[in-house]
């Protein structure tokens, strides 16, 4: 399937990859603009790099006021937000594949992501923060301390889910699953010890084969860079 579809943003921000994924997982061609006022090609500026720039642009502002990442053009149309992004694209692209092409599924899942967005990024932020980002005489390990613990309570919430459920918002994958997956993947990249959830290991595994995953959410580079 062939859009007309630019994505602004960059793989080393989850919000961006929740779009990346969704489109890889639809199947829809696009180009991507890296763009970021806060990491480049060389990594973060906390560490001196150039960041890849555009997002201060007038042209980038009338699309996205904040000045953040992701935002996507399709056709004369132009959107940011990532999980608004998500959906949009769900809704005019896939609905079937990313909410069973149902009113109630749709809920669910956009419950989740939002839910993702509110409670897990704050936590995830400080995470790559401290373990990839800042300088070392910047870190605090109990700030990292902290944050590892409230993932561990946060991915029990979604355990608990996942027992009732063979994905998040019911039996089969669904946009809901996008963001909580990535973040999921993230945070198990940091090589800490880990709670048992035996739920969200018989979850994470199978959407870690599938292939959209595999070109945008898999690479440690896209998680990892300082
Ligand atoms: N609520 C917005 C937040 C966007 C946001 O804060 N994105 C981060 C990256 S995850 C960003 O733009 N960081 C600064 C930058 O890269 O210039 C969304 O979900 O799209």
């Amino acid at each position: 399937m062939s859009g007309n579809i630019t994505v602004w943003g960059r793989p080393t921000s989850t919000r961006t990859l929740r779009v990346l994924w969704t489109l890889a997982e639809i199947g829809l061609d696009f180009d991507l603009v890296l763009a970021s006022g806060t990491m480049g090609a060389g990594g973060s500026i906390e560490n001196g790099n150039a960041p890849y720039g555009i997002v201060d642009t007038p042209d980038y502002r009338a699309m996205n006021p904040m000045g953040t990442v992701p935002t996507i053009r399709d056709g004369d149309f132009t959107l940011c937000e990532s999980n608004s992004i998500t959906r949009y694209l769900a809704m005019k692209y896939a609905p079937d594949l990313l909410y069973g092409d149902d009113i109630e599924t749709f809920a669910r899942a956009s419950r989740w992501m939002d839910w993702d967005n509110n409670e897990v990024i704050e936590s995830q932020h400080t995470l790559v923060l401290e373990h990839v980002r800042l300088r070392p005489e910047q870190r605090d390990s109990q700030r990292a301390a902290m944050a590892h613990a409230d993932q561990a309570r946060l991915y029990g919430i979604v355990d608990e889910q996942l027992g009732r459920t063979p994905f998040i918002a019911g039996d089969t994958f669904s946009m809901g699953d996008i963001g909580i997956g990535i973040h999921c993947h993230r945070w198990h990249l940091y090589g800490l010890d880990y709670p048992d959830l035996p739920n969200v290991a018989r979850w994470y595994a199978p959407l870690r084969q599938r292939p959209a995953w595999a070109k945008w959410v898999e690479p440690r580079e896209h998680h990892l860079v300082g």
